[in-house]
C-alpha cells in the first residue's frame, strides 16, 4: 500500500494561470480590475445585475476557449493511477479539471458553465451568456437566472463532504492558491488536525505557507507533474 492512501488536493486560480485564465490577486489579476464587492457579492448583483452578468459572461467566454495544462493532466493521471483515494477540491469555476479527465471533483465555489435559478433553485449547464430576461428551462419563470457561483458571504458547496475528506486524509496538497479566502484557506488546519502530511505547490508562498510541512515554489506546470510522480513511484 502506498505511503498516502487518502489524498485531498485543493486548487486555486494559479493552477489555471498557465492555461491563460487570469488569477485574482496577482498584480494584473481580476481584483486589480474589478472591486469584488461589485461583482462577487449578492449585494453587488442586486445593485447592478448587468455588470455581474457581463463579468461572468466574459469569464465564461474566456473559459470556454482555455485548455487544461500539464498540471491539470497530472492530477487526472494521479486519480487514474494511484491506488488510494484522490479527491480534488477546486475553488476554480472553470471546467479545466474535468476537461483533463479529473472525476472525483468538488467545485466548492460553483461553476461558470452552469446557471442557478433563484426561483426554483435549479442548477443547469449553461454555456451561453446569462441575462436578466432569460426564461428558466426548469420552472419557465423569467428573471431568476444568475451565475451558479459562490459569492462572498454565501456558503460554499459540499462543505460536509469536504470536512469529512479532510478529517480522514493523510496527505493534503494545496496548489495555486493565495490562501486568502475562507473556508478554503483553513483546510490545511483541518488536514493537520487529522495528522496528514501537508504540501504547498505555489508560484510564491501563500498567506498560509507557514502551516505546510513541505513547500515547493514554482510554476504549476513544472511543480505538479514532478511532485505527483513521486507519489506514483512509492
Ligand atoms: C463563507 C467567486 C460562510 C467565484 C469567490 C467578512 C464578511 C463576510 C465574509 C467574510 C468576512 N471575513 C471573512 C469572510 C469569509 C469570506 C472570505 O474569506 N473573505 C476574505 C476575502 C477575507 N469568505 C466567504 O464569504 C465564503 N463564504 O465564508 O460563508 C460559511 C463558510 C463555511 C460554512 C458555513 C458558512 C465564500 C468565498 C467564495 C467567494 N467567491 N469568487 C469566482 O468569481 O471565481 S473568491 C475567489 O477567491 C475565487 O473563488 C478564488 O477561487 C478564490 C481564491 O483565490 P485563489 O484561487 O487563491 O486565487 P489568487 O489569485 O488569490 O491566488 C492565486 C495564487 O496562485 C497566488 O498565490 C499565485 O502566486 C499563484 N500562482 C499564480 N500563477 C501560478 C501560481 N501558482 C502556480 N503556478 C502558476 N503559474
Amino acid at each position: 500500500m502506498p505511503r498516502y492512501d487518502k489524498i485531498v488536493v485543493l486548487t486555486g486560480a494559479g493552477l489555471s494561470a498557465e492555461s491563460g485564465l487570469a488569477t485574482f490577486r496577482d498584480k494584473d489579476g481580476i481584483w486589480a480590475r474589478y472591486d469584488y464587492r461589485d461583482v462577487a457579492t449578492p449585494e453587488g448583483f442586486a445593485r447592478n445585475p448587468s455588470l455581474v452578468y457581463e463579468f461572468y459572461n466574459m469569464r465564461r467566454r474566456e473559459g470556454s476557449k482555455a485548455k487544461p495544462n500539464a498540471a491539470h493532466y497530472a492530477l487526472a493521471q494521479l486519480q487514474r493511477q494511484h491506488p488510494g483515494e484522490v479527491l480534488v477540491v477546486t475553488q476554480n469555476i472553470d471546467g479545466l479539471h474535468e476537461a483533463a479527465g479529473t472525476t472525483n471533483l468538488i467545485h466548492m465555489h460553483g461553476e461558470m458553465a452552469t446557471s442557478l435559478c433563484t426561483n426554483c433553485d435549479a442548477r443547469q449547464p449553461w454555456r451561453e451568456d446569462l441575462a436578466a430576461e432569460l426564461v428558466c428551462p426548469e420552472c419557465e419563470l423569467v428573471g431568476g437566472l444568475r451565475p451558479n457561483v459562490v459569492w462572498f458571504g454565501e456558503i460554499p458547496y459540499e462543505m460536509d463532504r469536504i470536512a469529512a475528506a479532510l478529517a480522514a486524509c493523510n496527505l493534503f496538497i494545496s496548489i495555486g492558491t493565495s490562501g486568502n479566502v475562507y473556508p478554503a484557506a483553513g483546510f490545511v488546519a483541518g488536514a493537520i488536525e487529522a495528522g496528514a502530511h501537508t504540501v504547498e505547490l505555489n508560484l510564491e508562498p501563500s498567506d498560509t505557507a507557514s502551516y505546510f510541512a513541505e513547500r515547493h515554489q514554482g510554476a504549476a506546470t513544472e511543480l505538479v507533474p514532478s511532485y505527483l510522480n513521486t507519489l506514483l513511484e512509492v
